[in-house]
C-alpha cells in the first residue's frame, strides 16, 4: 500500500468514526434502531403522526393502553429473542421489551396526541451483565415521550389516572400483547370499559407511510437476494436445511436479525404440505421444491415464494402447472389497481387456474360446476394473497378481507398456488402430487401495481437458468 493509499485509508476511518458519533446517543446507548451500517431509520415524527391519528379515530376523552411483549423464557436461564408486539411499535417505534406506553389526547381543534412512557431502567451489575437501555431519559430525547417513569410505576401511576375521573373508556392493544388486559386490572381498571384499540390501528396499517415502504423494500430486496443464492444451491442429494441455511446466511449477512416467519423448503412430497417446515428431507431428482422465505428487516416482514426443480429441469406436468400458475399471476399483477376488490382478483385466480387444469387435461369437468361445488378448494387451498408489513400476515387479514377494495400504498403478497395432493383421484395420475406456488410482493400504485420482488426471475426458463445444473 502506497502513502497515498495510507493517507486515502486514514482518512475513511475519521470519517467512518465521525459517522457513528452521529449516531450515538449521550446515554451511551446505540441510538434507536439502527439497522444497517450507517444508516438511521428511527424517524420520532412519523410515530407521532400516527399517534395524532390515532387520537383522532377513537371516542374523544379516552385513553390508549399499550404494553409491548416481555422476554420469554425458552428452557434453562436462556430465553427467547425479544421482538416488539407489532401494534405497539408501530405506534411507539420503541424496541425494548416490559414498556408501556399511554397515549391521550391534548384537546384543541385538531387535537394531537400526548404519550407516556414507562420503560426498563438499569444500573449497577445489570448494565454490566446486560448492557444499557432507553431509559426514561432515553424515551423522552429519543421516542417523542411527553414524559416517561420507571416500568415499575406504572401501577399506581395509572390507577391515580383512573381514579381522577378524567378518563372516559380505556382503548388497549389486546390481541396484540396479551399482557396489556394484566396492566390495566391491575390498576384497578374494572371501573372502566375497555375496548381493543387494534381494529382502529389495523385500518392505519393497512395503508403504508414513507418510513414503512422503504423498510419493507429492504426487506424484500434481501428476501430476493437470498433466493439468488439459495436457488443456485439446490441440487439433488442436498438436504432441505442445507437451502434453508444459504437463505439464513444471506439474511444475517444483510443485517436482518431474523426471518418474518418460518422458512419453507418443502421438497417432493414435503411440497403437498401448506405449512410444511421441517425442512429435514434429502433432495432427490425429479422433486419440485416450494421455497416460501421472507427476512425481517426493521420488523416488517418480506414474503416471497419460488417453486424450483431439484435437478434444474422441469418435467412436462410439473412445466404445465408451473405454466399455468405462471399465466395467473401475470394475469392478477395485471389487473391490480385502486378501486378493484380483491375478491374480483381472487375470482380472476380462481378462473384462469381452473381453465388451465381443464385445458391441460389436468381435471376433467366443467370450470362452473368445479367452481360452484368448491371443488377447486382442493387444488386451491389457500387464499391468493395478504397484506405485508410488520407482520406477515398484516391486519388485512382479519375479517372478511374478500372485500377490501384496493388503495394506493396497500403492500400485498400475492401467491397463486396449485396443490394436486398425492392421492387426489380427481387429478390425472401423472399430474398427482405436483404442487406450484409462486409469490410476489406489489405495492398499489396510484395507477397499477409495482412489483417489489421484482429483480426475482419468476419465469419457468428463468427459474431453470438458475438452477446448479
Ligand atoms: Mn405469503
Amino acid at each position: 500500500m502506497g502513502w497515498s493509499k495510507v493517507l486515502i485509508f486514514a482518512a475513511l476511518l475519521v470519517l467512518l468514526a465521525a459517522c457513528s458519533d452521529d449516531i450515538s446517543s449521550p446515554v451511551g446507548h446505540e441510538f434507536p434502531t439502527k439497522l444497517y451500517p450507517y444508516e438511521v431509520t428511527y424517524d420520532a415524527a412519523t410515530y407521532r403522526q400516527r399517534r395524532d391519528n390515532l387520537v383522532q379515530r377513537i371516542p374523544s376523552g379516552s385513553l390508549i393502553l399499550l404494553t409491548t411483549n416481555s422476554v420469554y423464557l425458552r428452557n434453562g436461564d436462556v430465553n427467547y429473542d425479544f421482538r416488539p408486539s407489532s401494534v405497539f411499535y408501530y405506534l411507539t417505534g420503541f424496541d425494548e421489551p416490559n414498556a408501556v406506553a399511554v397515549i391521550r389526547e391534548t384537546g384543541g381543534a385538531p387535537s394531537s396526541s400526548q404519550l407516556v412512557m414507562f420503560v426498563e431502567q438499569r444500573s449497577g451489575s445489570s448494565v454490566q451483565w446486560l448492557g444499557s437501555v432507553y431509559g426514561p431519559e432515553g424515551a423522552v430525547t429519543y421516542f417523542g415521550a411527553d414524559s416517561a417513569y420507571g416500568s415499575w410505576m406504572v401501577g399506581g401511576w395509572l390507577k391515580q389516572l383512573l381514579a381522577s375521573g378524567t378518563v372516559g373508556d380505556v382503548y388497549a392493544n389486546l390481541d396484540d400483547n396479551d399482557e396489556t388486559r394484566a396492566v390495566f386490572t391491575q390498576a384497578g381498571g374494572d371501573t372502566h370499559s375497555v375496548h381493543n384499540v387494534d381494529s382502529y390501528v389495523d385500518e392505519m396499517r393497512i395503508i403504508k407511510d414513507d418510513l414503512e415502504m422503504r423498510l419493507l423494500q429492504r426487506a424484500v430486496d434481501v428476501s430476493v437476494q437470498a433466493f439468488a443464492e439459495g436457488i443456485r444451491s439446490i441440487a439433488p442429494l442436498k438436504y432441505e436445511y442445507e437451502v434453508e441455511s444459504v437463505f439464513d446466511l444471506v439474511l444475517r449477512m444483510n443485517g436482518c436479525p431474523r426471518t418474518a416467519f418460518t422458512t419453507i423448503v418443502a421438497s417432493g412430497p414435503n411440497s403437498t404440505t401448506i405449512h410444511y417446515t421441517a425442512n429435514k428431507r434429502q433432495m432427490v431428482s425429479g422433486d419440485l421444491v416450494m421455497i416460501d422465505f421472507g427476512a425481517e428487516y426493521g420488523y416488517y416482514a418480506g414474503d416471497v415464494t419460488r417453486t424450483v426443480p431439484v435437478n434444474g429441469t422441469f418435467t412436462s406436468e410439473q412445466a404445465a402447472v408451473y405454466d399455468i400458475v405462471s399465466t395467473s399471476l401475470d394475469a392478477v399483477l395485471a389487473a391490480a389497481k385502486p378501486g378493484v376488490s380483491f375478491e374480483y382478483l381472487s375470482g380472476l385466480n380462481v378462473d384462469i387456474l381452473i381453465e388451465g387444469l381443464l385445458q391441460k387435461g389436468v381435471i376433467t369437468g366443467t370450470k362452473s360446476a368445479i367452481i360452484s361445488s368448491n371443488q377447486y378448494r382442493l387444488y386451491i387451498p389457500a387464499s391468493l394473497g395478504h397484506s405485508i408489513g410488520l407482520d406477515v400476515h398484516d391486519p388485512w387479514s382479519k375479517g372478511n378481507y374478500n372485500e377490501r377494495i384496493l388503495r394506493e400504498n396497500m403492500v400485498l403478497a400475492i401467491e397463486p398456488h396449485l396443490y394436486l395432493g398425492a392421492g387426489d383421484l380427481t387429478v390425472s395420475p401423472a399430474y398427482r402430487g405436483v404442487c406450484a406456488r409462486i409469490e410476489e410482493d406489489i405495492r398499489i400504485t396510484s395507477t397499477g401495481c409495482e412489483i417489489l420482488s421484482a429483480s426475482l426471475p419468476r419465469k419457468r426458463a428463468e427459474i431453470e437458468a438458475m438452477t446448479n445444473k
